[in-house]
Parts: structure tokens; C-alpha cells; sequence
């Protein structure tokens, strides 16, 4: 009885200390940390209340990594699926969500989403094209006619055809969430044609992708980590970068580069991804539940998405930022430049190229 009192004490304390652990909120552990921690899930047992035969339930805690703020669309989207999969799994299956790259820049935490080191992720779908080259096809400037189209797609075989092809590569996919429309910012000049991008430095995202189209277009491709933008637009080591207006607005990259030109040249959206070796240890009933929880957490993610760019456009207004609005003919020029973008990173892919534009 003795034992089973102690037993029971030592479990109570190794719960207590693995809760607090997990609170992503308070907690701030060097990166490195982090990336050396417990690959596999984290399991819990309930401690054996003294002789009762009770079968223990077992917790499952697994961590998602998002680069974005905490009250960003997509965070918000990630809670609500951790929400969706707490609910469905009566508590069974936690998902921690560390936002505001609390796991890593980006690109690191898609290699660690593949190693099994970091379990889910939401990332952008450009540093993915990395990983899974074939997704370029999504992400082709000037592909879609708007978000409809691109919804379209997104929501179509196609889409899914794309989620399920990654796991040639290691991850699961599991749902796209929206990121709008990327268009050129800079701290020069207001650009007003195609010929203004002439020998501007822009930062991109780390893709082979994302280099080739700003030269095409007759700029100065910087790679570099979001995290990392601010300061070299602030000391003039690159003349601008390339977002949303969500991001534009966050990150606060309008207080340093005051011109926006909606050329609109690119829309990426964001993934949901998991860890293949994550999801390969759950039943398939479990993988079913994030599944479906993740796609149904989109809606929220595209609502809160929405919301969030008409409070980005006030806050650049009321910043005095120019904003530029392109007619539709300087779009085209825009999108002229982009045929060996296109070629380079799309020529294998022309029949699901022709799909695409046919449900324009
Ligand atoms: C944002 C995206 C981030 C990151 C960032 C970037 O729109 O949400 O995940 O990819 O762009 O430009 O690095």
C-alpha cells in the first residue's frame, strides 16, 4: 500500500512538471532546446488510484510550430484544429501550438516536421517547393485569376492530389489555409511599371522559386528568413521584401518600407503539414480525426484571414504608406516576365498546368 502511495506521488509530480512543460504561452526555452527534445509523442499515464483495475487512458501531446503572431489568422486556424482534435479524442490527443516561430524560422521547421522532431506545422507553401518540387505548379506567379480560382483548385482533386503527394517526401498534408495575395514593397521609390523593379534588392523566401521570379523580373533576389527582413530593410541592406497585407502589416515591415505596389504577382497559399512518422504511430482512426479536424478548421482560418486584411489596410492607411494600384495591362507586363519562371519550374507539369486554367 506504502509503495502504491509512492508510486502514485512520483507520477502526480512527473504530470505536474510535464503540464508545465508544455505551456506554450509562458514558456521560453533556447532554440536549441527545443530541437534536441523527445522525438516520439509524448505519452502520460493517469496515476493508479490504489487498487482499482481501471484501464489508464493514455494522453498524447504533440507540438505544431507557426512562424506567424499569436492572434494571426493562421495560428488561429491551428488552434481551432487542436481544438477540433482535443474535442474528437475526448482529451486523448493534445496538440501544443508554438506560434511566433517559437520552434524556428520556417525553413528549419519543415526539416524538423520531417525528421518527426516537430509534429505539425503550418508554413507557408513557397519553402515547401524545396521539399517537394512538384508544388510550384500552386505556386506560379500569376497562375490564378483570384481567390476564387485559386480556391477552386485548392478544393478540387488537384488540391488533394498535392496534399497526398507528399508523403513521398515525409510529410502528411492536410489542409490549405489562405494567404492572400504577395505584392512588392520597398523603402526607394513607388513602383508604378515592371521597369521601376529594375536593380532593386528584395529579400524572397528561401526557394529556388522565389529567387527566379524576382529576376525575372529584373530585380535583386535577397534570400533570407522572415525573422531576419525588418532589420535589413532598416539598414538598408535590402531595399525591400515581397507579402501580404496581413504580414506587410505584423511584422512591421510598413514603419521601414513605406511603398506598396499591388502588383499582386504572386498567391501562395498556406499548408497544414504533419510529421509522416508522426501520423505513421497513431491508429487510423486518429490519423482520420486530424484529418478531417484540420480541413474543417479552414473555415475559421479563411474567415479570421479576411478580417485581418481589412484591419491591415487601415493600419498602412492611417501609417500614411503610398499604397500603388496597378491597372490590369501593367499587371500583364508583370506577368509577361514570368514565362521562363514558368517553364523552369512547371514545363513537366503542363497537363495539370492546362486543369488549372480551364477552371478559371
Ligand atoms: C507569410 C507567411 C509566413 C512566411 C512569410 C515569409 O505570408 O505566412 O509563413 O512564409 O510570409 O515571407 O517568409
Amino acid at each position: 500500500m506504502k509503495k502504491i502511495l509512492s508510486i502514485a506521488m512520483t507520477l502526480v509530480l512527473v504530470l505536474s512538471l510535464a503540464s508545465c512543460g508544455g505551456d506554450a504561452k509562458k514558456e521560453e526555452k533556447p532554440a536549441e532546446s527545443k530541437k534536441a527534445e523527445e522525438k516520439a509523442p509524448e505519452t502520460t499515464k493517469a496515476p493508479e488510484k490504489e487498487e482499482k483495475a481501471e484501464e489508464p487512458v493514455e494522453q498524447m501531446v504533440f507540438k505544431m510550430a507557426d512562424n506567424q503572431p499569436a492572434d494571426y489568422p493562421t495560428t488561429l486556424g491551428d488552434l481551432e484544429f487542436a481544438r477540433i482534435v482535443e474535442e474528437k479524442t475526448n482529451g486523448r490527443i493534445k496538440i501544443e501550438v508554438y506560434h511566433s516561430k517559437q520552434l524556428g524560422e520556417e525553413k528549419d521547421v519543415i526539416e524538423q516536421v520531417q525528421l518527426g522532431a516537430i509534429d505539425f506545422a503550418r508554413v507557408s507553401l513557397s519553402p515547401m517547393t524545396e521539399f517537394s518540387p512538384s508544388l510550384a505548379v500552386l505556386a506560379l506567379p500569376y497562375i490564378y485569376s483570384g481567390s476564387d480560382h485559386m480556391w477552386k483548385v485548392l478544393n478540387s482533386e488537384i488540391g488533394d492530389d498535392f496534399l497526398a503527394g507528399l508523403s513521398d517526401s515525409g510529410f502528411v498534408g492536410l489542409t490549405w489555409y489562405d494567404s492572400g495575395a504577395r505584392s512588392f514593397y520597398n523603402s526607394v521609390k513607388p513602383i508604378k511599371t515592371v521597369d521601376d523593379l529594375a536593380g532593386l534588392k528584395f529579400r524572397v523566401q528561401p526557394a529556388e522559386l522565389m529567387v527566379d521570379m524576382v529576376e525575372a523580373l529584373g530585380a535583386s533576389p535577397t534570400p533570407l528568413n522572415y525573422g531576419e527582413v525588418y532589420s535589413a530593410i532598416q539598414t538598408n541592406v535590402i531595399d525591400g521584401a515581397e507579402n501580404n497585407w496581413p504580414s506587410y502589416n505584423t511584422s512591421s515591415h510598413y514603419e521601414v518600407a513605406k511603398y506598396y505596389t499591388l502588383d499582386e504577382h504572386l498567391r501562395v497559399p498556406e499548408i497544414v503539414i504533419a510529421s509522416k512518422s508522426t501520423l505513421d504511430k497513431l491508429s487510423p482512426e486518429d490519423v482520420e480525426i486530424i484529418k478531417v479536424a484540420a480541413k474543417e478548421s479552414t473555415k475559421l482560418q479563411r474567415d479570421e484571414w479576411n478580417k485581418k486584411v481589412e484591419e491591415s489596410k487601415k493600419v498602412i492607411a492611417d501609417n500614411g504608406n503610398e499604397v500603388i494600384e496597378l491597372s490590369d495591362e501593367e499587371k500583364a507586363k508583370f506577368a509577361e516576365r514570368m514565362a521562363p519562371v514558368w517553364e523552369k519550374h512547371a514545363g513537366d507539369y503542363k497537363d495539370i498546368i492546362e486543369k488549372i486554367q480551364a477552371m478559371k
